[in-house]
């Protein structure tokens, strides 16, 4: 079984890549500079030139491109290269205001479709795995992504989109599916279905799974792992830099491996911007090196994370990103403490709660509130409130010495909690609404 998609440059030398990378560079720079007269002007009003960028040294002279400049040049004005030459877009939710919208052109496509052939063929797929896809498919980016990749793998693919999990499950045992491609929460909801229908974790096929497109912690990987038997792998991207497949995990598990001929990774202080050494943490930034249809240079993703080039077992040699710790913008600042949702779900998990539940924020009286709704499992609830109390007592002693501030917690009956087919709604934060 090959272990590597393109094994001459995922375990290429650090030197090797560095030549690819610097080669590209200077190419990509050049052709936005020509091409994309949004950015052209950015530069221009920095004072850079293409003829300044030798190397992927050179690159913190560029400016940088955030999600407003997206919004500022929506539809059009970052695209790079004719219309007639794309051959399709995606989008995202646009849940926190303007859509943004990726153009790709046929080029785009393939390079985007071999990296997510790459993160399969690290979770052990091959020509005679069924891949199993229930991302969703249309705008976003999970569904068409892994989709591409299972068929360049060569995996035998089921395009079952999100939703429908009776559906999904018939399949997954009728067809016998080996691989399964999700958001983290609808493969613990999946899970869950199975149990419920009567099926042990060794009653399927699966032996793998590929989750992405929003936060999960370590414990909820357990949980996965547990209720699918199989190993659970991590892949990271975005639209912006064409969807799933920028970094994906080996078997490892210790971080995802980012696709260095592609994609040029900065960790920058969010606040001042200044580039920090490996191994500090930082924003995630990334500079496209060979797109065609929507170049991003230095592009601010808002995600927390830290950069390893320690050598990994697997053979690759890119260098690895750590789980996002969360969103710059998702961190909550509650009474003045700084809480990412990550924190809780560690915590919930870890006190043996099921990986349901959702967080409200809000501002009464001029004064943070925090709640935390959180289901029992059936074994837990009780229709005694001295049982429940003695539960939200103890959650909320584990929340105050992990967070440094007290939530209040509401223990409720099992299956209250919305479930989630796609990306998670884990926060309400009503001070933002009102
Ligand atoms: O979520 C692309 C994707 C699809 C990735 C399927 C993986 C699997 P967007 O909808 O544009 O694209 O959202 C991108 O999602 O900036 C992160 O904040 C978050 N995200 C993506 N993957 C992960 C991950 C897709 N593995 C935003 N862990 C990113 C944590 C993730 N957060």
């Amino acid at each position: 079984m090959k272990r590597y998609y393109q094994p001459e440059i995922e375990t290429a030398s650090r030197e090797e890549i560095l030549k690819i990378q610097n080669e590209k560079i200077v190419k990509q720079v050049r052709y936005v500079y020509d091409n994309v007269p949004y950015y052209r002007n950015l530069m221009d009003k920095k004072g850079v030139t293409p003829d300044d960028i030798k190397s992927v040294d050179d690159i913190k002279k560029l400016p940088f491109l955030t999600k407003d400049d997206l919004r500022e040049a929506y539809p059009y004005g970052l695209l790079g290269t004719d219309l007639k030459n794309c051959v399709r877009i995606h989008s995202t939710s646009g849940t926190t205001g303007k859509r943004v919208v990726a153009f790709y052109t046929q080029h785009d496509i393939d390079l985007w479709e071999d990296c997510c052939a790459r993160a399969i063929v690290a979770a052990g797929g091959s020509d005679e795995d069924v891949c199993q896809v229930c991302y969703g498919y249309g705008l976003f980016t999970g569904g068409s992504g892994l989709h591409g990749g299972s068929h360049k793998v060569g995996c035998l693919t089921l395009p079952m989109s999100s939703g429908n999990t009776d559906r999904q499950i018939q399949f997954m045992m009728d067809l016998g599916s080996t691989i399964i491609c999700c958001t983290p929460s609808y493969a613990a909801y999946i899970g869950e279905s199975l149990a419920e229908k009567g099926y042990k974790p060794e009653d399927n096929k699966l032996k793998a799974g590929i989750f992405g497109a929003e936060p999960w912690t370590e414990e909820m990987r357990r949980e996965i792992e547990k209720s699918l038997g199989i190993k659970a792998y991590d892949i990271y991207g975005l639209t912006e830099t064409s969807g799933p497949g920028v970094a994906f995990e080996c078997e490892e598990q210790t971080g995802m491996h980012i696709n260095e001929d592609h994609f040029y990774a900065e960790i920058i202080d969010p606040d001042t911007g200044e580039v920090l050494p490996e191994g500090e943490k930082g924003e995630l930034v990334f500079t496209s090196l060979d797109k065609e249809g929507f170049p991003l240079l230095r592009y601010r993703t808002k995600d927390i994370c830290i950069l390893s080039r320690k050598p990994c077992s697997c053979g690759r040699t890119h260098v690895k990103m750590s789980k996002p710790f969360g969103r710059s913008d998702d961190m909550m600042i509650i009474r003045g403490v700084n809480v990412f949702p990550s924190q809780i779900e560690a915590v919930l998990l870890n006190e043996g709660y099921p990986p349901n539940y959702q967080i409200v924020v809000d501002r009464v009286n001029n004064t943070d509130t925090f709640d935390i709704y959180v289901e029992s499992t059936p074994e837990m609830f009780s229709d005694k409130v001295s049982d429940m109390q003695a539960g939200e007592d103890k959650l909320k002693l584990a929340m105050r010495s992990m967070l440094g501030i007290g939530p209040k917690i509401h223990l409720v009956a099992p299956k209250t909690i919305q479930r989630s087919e796609g990306k998670a709604v884990r926060v309400i934060d009503k001070r933002k609404l009102h």
